[in-house]
């Protein structure tokens, strides 16, 4: 089945995950209450505000980056992740500047600039010449409403001066780390990855793309037996990818044809890891939610248990 934005329809990828919508809707209600309960005297508006930054918080799209060395395939596998053939600019083909695609009505495009500050790009606009921190492109595409996909330079990049990019900067929940089959999982890669905050490290898939360019048969399995011993342990799962291959059928019904060559590409085993560690990562923000929750109840309860107790002995 063809959906908007011609991405396919089933796979968690873009499922909405239940129990975030749930603690979303019982922030929201609870917030709602406290807004209309709330007497000035209670100074119960940082509980309030604290509930709606929660919420806000667990409403937001997970954010991936996709890492690696230059030609290591990244903004392919950005396109093949976003469910679209290529991008409405050029700014993408040799990635120069951090370019994160997010769900949008409408196609845009905005610069941000490293102080902030946005500007929409509009065809007659021509792109300004001072430090750009990141480009947006805001695509109509129904899967970055669940996942937003920050497609980066190539590391070791001479032209950027092979500054690795700060990813906390950038809000980054998870990471893909793309590597070329043919020459996968170099030493200066495994430097660059450890370098990495350990919280991602622990967040992180490695892709081997260009699969298709391995040589023979059995090339892929003893790649992927190689990858597993020297980078098992890096990475939550290992996918060997031929991403053009993907592409060419993304579209499509996976039957037949297109089907096999859906799975022969290694598309279907990479949605189903980055599936799995998105499932995984949304939990552990909805708990942390409902932690950060029941703080904030706590404090507010306090307060106006204080504040009880000051009003019975100011009646005294
Ligand atoms: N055969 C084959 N070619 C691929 C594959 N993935 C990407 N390519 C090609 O490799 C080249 C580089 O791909 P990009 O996606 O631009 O690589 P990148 O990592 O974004 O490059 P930079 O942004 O310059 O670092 C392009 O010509 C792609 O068409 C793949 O899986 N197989
Ligand atoms: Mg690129």
């Amino acid at each position: 089945m063809r959906r908007e934005g011609g991405e396919l329809a089933d796979g968690t990828l873009e499922a909405v995950h239940e129990p975030t919508a749930r603690v979303i809707q019982q922030l929201r209600q609870a917030r709602v209450r406290l807004e209309r309960a709330a007497a000035p005297e209670l100074r119960l508006s940082p509980a309030i505000r604290a509930l709606w930054r929660t919420e806000m918080r667990l409403d937001r799209p997970l954010r991936v980056a996709i890492y690696g060395e230059m030609n290591a395939g990244k903004s392919s596998l950005a396109n093949l992740l976003a469910g679209i053939e290529s991008l409405p600019t050029a700014v993408i083909s040799n990635t120069r500047i951090p370019t994160l695609l997010y769900h949008a009505d409408e196609p845009e495009i905005w610069m941000v600039e490293e102080d902030g500050s946005k500007e929409r790009l509009r065809s007659d606009n021509i792109v300004p010449r001072r430090s750009i921190f990141r480009v947006e492109v805001g695509l109509p595409t129904r899967r970055l409403r669940a996942m937003q996909i920050l497609d980066l330079p190539g590391l070791s990049d001479p032209r950027i001066g092979g500054a690795p990019v700060d990813l906390t900067a950038h809000q980054v929940d998870a990471a893909i780390w793309c590597t070329m089959s043919t020459q996968a999982w170099k030493e200066s890669e495994r430097t660059a990855w450890s370098m990495l905050s350990p919280r991602l490290n622990a967040r992180g898939v490695l892709v081997a793309t260009h699969r298709d360019l391995l040589a023979q048969p059995s090339d892929p399995r003893k790649l992927l037996v190689r990858l597993r011993a020297e980078a098992g342990t890096s990475f939550t799962s290992i996918v060997l990818l031929s991403t053009l291959e993907a592409i060419a059928v993304m579209g499509r019904e996976r039957r037949g044809l297109a089907g096999a060559t859906w799975i022969a590409s290694g598309a279907e085993a990479l949605e189903t890891a980055l599936g799995s560690l998105l499932l995984s990562l949304r939990e552990q923000r909805a708990a942390a939610a409902l932690r950060m929750t029941s703080r904030i109840a706590q404090r507010a309860l306090q307060r106006i248990d204080n504040n009880r107790g000051a009003a019975s002995r100011a009646a005294l």
